[in-house]
C-alpha cells in the first residue's frame, strides 16, 4: 500500500482534468468549479477510496475516476453549505468561499456543475465495461454507493435536518441522524466503493463497513470539538458557528469531555473492526488515530 500523501497526490494530479471543456460562454462556470477544487482540502474521502481498492487488490487506475467524482460531490456540498442561505461562510479551506469570489448565482451553478460532472464521470466509466460483466457490476455498485450516500437518504437528508436544527429540541437522537447522514454517509461510501471496484469478499466488506461507520462518526465528533476549541488559522474557516446559530451538535448535547470520550471510543472501535481483517491494516488504524488528534 502507498502512503496517505501518495494517494492524495494521485488524486490532485487528476482532479481538475475531469472538468469537461466548455463553450466560452460557460468559461466562468468552469473557472469557479476549478477554483473550489484547487484551493485544497485533506482529500480524505478519495484517499479512502483508493486505499480500500488498493488494500483489496484492485486497480488504482480504475478507482481514480470514482475517487475524483466523490471529491467533486464533496466540494459541491461545501460550496452550497457556505452560501448565505445555508451557513453563510466567507472562508473555506483557508480561502474566500466560492460565492465571495464568483457571486451567489455562479456558486450555485458551480455546485450543480460539480455534482452533475461527478455523475458524468461515473457513467462514462460504466461504458468502458459493457463487455466485461463482472467489472460492469462492480463499477455499477461503486457508482451507486457514491450517489446514494450523497442523496436524500444520505448527505442531503442530513443537511435538511441540519438546516431545521435550530428550531428543534436538542437531542442526541437528532444529532445522531444529522451526523450519520450529513457527514458519515460520504465517509462510508468511498470505503464500500473502493472495495466493490476491487471485488472484495463479503466478510472484508462487512468489517470495513463497521470501520467506516465508526470512522465517519468519529470524524464528525472531532469536527464538533474543533468547532468549539479549534484554531481558525489551521482549520481555514470560522469556528463557533454551530453554537452561535443555536444548532445542537455532539459537543453541545454531550459536553466537551463526553464528546472527547465518544471520539476516543469510536476511534478504538473503528480500529478493532478493521483489525478483524488481519494485521495488514495499519494504513486504516493509523488513519483513525490521525483523525482523532487532527487540528484541521
Ligand atoms: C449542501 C447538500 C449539502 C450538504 C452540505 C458538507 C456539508 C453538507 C456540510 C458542511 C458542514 C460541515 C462543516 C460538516 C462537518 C463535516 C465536514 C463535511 C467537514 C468538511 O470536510 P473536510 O474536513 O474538508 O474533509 P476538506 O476541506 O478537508 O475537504
Amino acid at each position: 500500500m502507498l502512503s496517505y500523501d501518495e494517494y492524495k497526490a494521485m488524486i490532485e494530479n487528476k482532479l481538475v482534468s475531469f472538468i469537461p471543456e466548455v463553450h466560452p460562454y460557460a468559461a466562468t462556470l468552469r473557472e469557479s468549479m476549478a477554483y473550489s477544487l484547487e484551493v485544497g482540502g485533506k482529500r480524505l474521502r478519495p484517499v479512502l477510496l483508493l486505499a480500500c481498492c488498493d488494500y483489496a487488490g484492485g486497480s488504482i487506475e480504475e478507482a481514480l475516476p470514482y475517487a475524483c467524482a466523490l471529491e467533486f460531490i464533496h466540494t459541491y456540498s461545501l460550496i452550497h453549505d457556505d452560501l448565505p442561505a445555508m451557513d453563510n461562510d466567507d472562508l473555506r479551506r483557508g480561502h474566500p468561499t466560492n460565492h465571495k469570489v464568483y457571486g451567489e448565482g455562479m456558486a450555485i451553478l458551480a455546485g450543480d456543475g460539480l455534482l452533475n460532472t461527478a455523475c458524468e464521470i461515473m457513467s462514462a466509466q460504466l461504458q468502458s465495461y459493457f463487455s466485461d460483466h463482472d467489472k460492469l457490476v462492480a463499477h455499477a455498485k461503486a457508482g451507486y454507493d457514491i450517489i446514494r450516500s450523497a442523496g436524500v437518504n444520505g448527505m442531503i437528508g442530513g443537511q435538511c435536518a441540519d438546516v431545521e436544527n435550530e428550531t428543534k429540541e436538542a437531542t442526541k437522537e437528532l444529532v445522531d441522524y444529522i451526523e450519520a447522514n450529513k457527514t458519515g454517509a460520504l465517509i462510508a461510501a468511498p470505503v464500500l466503493a473502493g472495495l466493490h471496484i476491487a471485488g472484495a469478499d463479503d466478510e472484508t466488506i462487512s468489517h470495513f463497513e463497521e470501520y467506516a461507520r465508526k470512522l465517519g462518526q468519529a470524524f464528525q465528533v472531532s469536527d464538533d470539538i474543533l468547532d468549539v476549541e479549534g484554531d481558525e488559522a489551521l482549520i481555514g474557516k470560522r469556528i463557533g458557528k454551530d453554537l452561535e446559530a443555536g444548532k445542537c451538535n455532539y459537543a453541545y448535547v454531550l459536553g466537551l469531555d463526553e464528546a472527547k470520550e465518544m471520539l476516543h471510543s469510536l476511534t478504538e472501535g473503528a480500529k478493532a473492526a478493521v483489525r478483524m481483517c488481519g494485521e495488514d491494516t495499519e494504513f486504516f488504524t493509523q488513519l483513525a488515530d490521525r483523525l482523532e488528534i487532527r487540528k484541521a
